[in-house]
């Protein structure tokens, strides 16, 4: 009789610290042996390959709800089409709220979408409203349900938060247990410069990084880590664009301060140039933070080998660029203003990770593991059942081709948009098949997996988010407010 349901046999299996020849025992959907010469009922054949474990994308938007009804494009089965077909095999997408309204409806309503998924999920619960039946009933109700981690922007019409708003999130966040994502820009200043651009008659995309330069983004993360560090709680900045901003969180871990950086693909391959294509092209390549000039990359490498940036997701946040849904709902004589802001990047998150960060050799095996799943796992509270290859762990792997050359296209992406911000971009390594609690979904690119055959990820208390109990003066007033 087999000893395991399946055995992936004689690849190079990668861990954040290991790099070791083994096969790797599968029962039950997990990981039960890494040994040599393993036997199973059915066997997948890794010669020559990497197996890595599946990526874990942390921040992700998919079918994310739109304020005048409908959502997003990317539906759960065409987002976990692309984040197969890309080898990531978890993530944490959003569930929003709109002002005026609270969290448990939007949130019952996320569930009931995400029960389309093929990919195992969790959310981060965006507050854009911190009334008091939120901040005091709410937080502590889906916090209990396992949605463990909130969302808050400091800019963006209409989801912005007030200081005074944040710190309220900041402190519930602190009573119930949960974790603290922010999207770090300055809104006055964006609102400002973005007046005097539109009546200068700026109005092209390439206006969009002109609106939100680099020290606006400087700015809020300061303000951010300040405000968390009154209240004392951990948050992780999401999105760094350059290292101007990744100074401010290496300041702040200086001090001791539980506070974590996320950077994202598009910030080391498009630059602002990119928004200045010819036409509407440039509303392919804005996102916020934008992307900035070409020597930045460089700088981000920097701030992930010295450990500030620890955490590399997609920010996916797909707009079709044709139709009257996307980029151009706007019309394509529409200002920057009125061009919704996101890049699709669900399956290019590892092969642009790997090509520019291993193979550019900035980064080692183990890193890259670090980056794209074991860090984001133990984060956000997925540990020790994703972000690694070891018994006892879900058995979600990626077989991996380190000497593939690709050149990208928008339909290896297998998303739903109709365009890639990468197409055109040479990568080399590639995803070859993906495994997902022992079942193989994907190979040489053919996705093959059951709607509904995700799972949700509730999130348990855990201690990497627990607050440093350093408050200025001893006085916590998240008791109190
Ligand atoms: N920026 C975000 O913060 N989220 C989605 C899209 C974007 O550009
Ligand atoms: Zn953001
Ligand atoms: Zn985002």
């Amino acid at each position: 009789m087999a000893d395991y349901d399946l055995v992936v046999r004689g690849g190079t299996v990668v861990t954040a610290s290991d790099v070791v020849r083994a096969d790797v025992g599968i029962s039950g959907g997990r990981i039960v042996a890494i040994a040599e010469s393993l036997t199973g009922a059915t066997s997948i054949n890794a010669d020559g390959l990497l197996v890595l474990p599946g990526g874990v994308d942390t921040h992700c938007h998919i079918e994310q709800l739109q304020e005048g009804g409908g959502a997003d494009e990317e539906s759960w089965v065409t987002g976990s089409t692309s984040c197969l077909a890309g080898g990531t095999t978890s993530v944490i997408t959003f569930s929003t709220q709109f002002k005026g309204h609270g969290i448990l409806a939007p949130l019952a309503e996320y569930r009931r979408r995400a029960a389309h998924a093929m990919v195992d999920y969790s959310f981060h619960q965006i507050i854009t409203d911190a009334s008091d039946a939120v901040i005091w009933d709410e937080i502590p109700r889906i916090v209990a349900e396992g949605v463990r981690s909130l969302k808050v922007f400091l800019t963006y019409d209409p989801l912005q938060l007030d200081d005074r708003a944040y710190l309220r999130v900041l402190a519930a966040a602190r009573r119930a247990g949960a974790f603290v994502t922010v999207h770090c820009e300055n809104y006055e200043a964006i609102r400002w410069r973005t007046e005097a651009l539109l009546k200068d008659g700026r109005t092209a995309p390439k206006y969009h990084a002109w609106s939100r330069p680099r020290m606006i983004e400087r700015e809020a993360t300061h303000r951010a880590i300040a405000l968390a560090e009154m209240v004392d709680q951990p948050i992780q900045v999401f999105h760094v664009s350059c290292s101007e901003v990744a100074d401010e969180i290496a300041r702040a871990q200086a001090r001791g301060l539980k506070v974590w950086g996320e950077t994202c693909p598009q910030y080391f391959v498009l630059t602002a140039d990119d928004m200045d294509r010819p036409g509407f092209e440039g509303a392919k390549f804005m996102c916020s933070p934008a992307p900035r000039a070409a020597g930045d990359a460089a700088g981000l490498w920097r701030d992930i080998k010295r450990g500030t940036l620890d955490i590399v997701s997609s920010d996916h946040s797909g707009w079709c660029y044709g139709g009257t849904r996307g980029k151009q709902v706007n019309g394509i004589d529409a200002n920057f203003r009125d061009i919704p802001n996101g890049v699709p990047g669900l399956a290019a998150r590892l092969p642009i990770l790997f090509s520019e960060g291993v193979v550019g050799g900035q980064i080692d095996l183990n890193q890259f593991v670090r980056l794209t799943s074991t860090n984001p796992a133990k984060l956000f509270g997925l540990y020790p059942r994703k972000g690694s290859i070891a018994p006892g762990f879900d058995a979600d792997l990626v077989l991996w081709d380190p000497a593939r050359k690709v050149t990208l296209t928008n339909a290896m992406m297998q998303h739903v948009i109709d365009y890639t911000p990468y197409e055109g971009l040479e990568v080399t390594g590639w995803p070859v098949a993906t495994i997902r609690r022992g079942e193989v979904v994907m190979r040489d690119g053919r996705v093959q997996a059951e709607p509904g055959s995700g799972r949700f990820l509730p999130r348990g208390p855990y201690d990497m988010i627990k607050p440093t109990g350093m408050l200025p003066d001893g006085f916590d007033a998240a008791l109190f407010a």
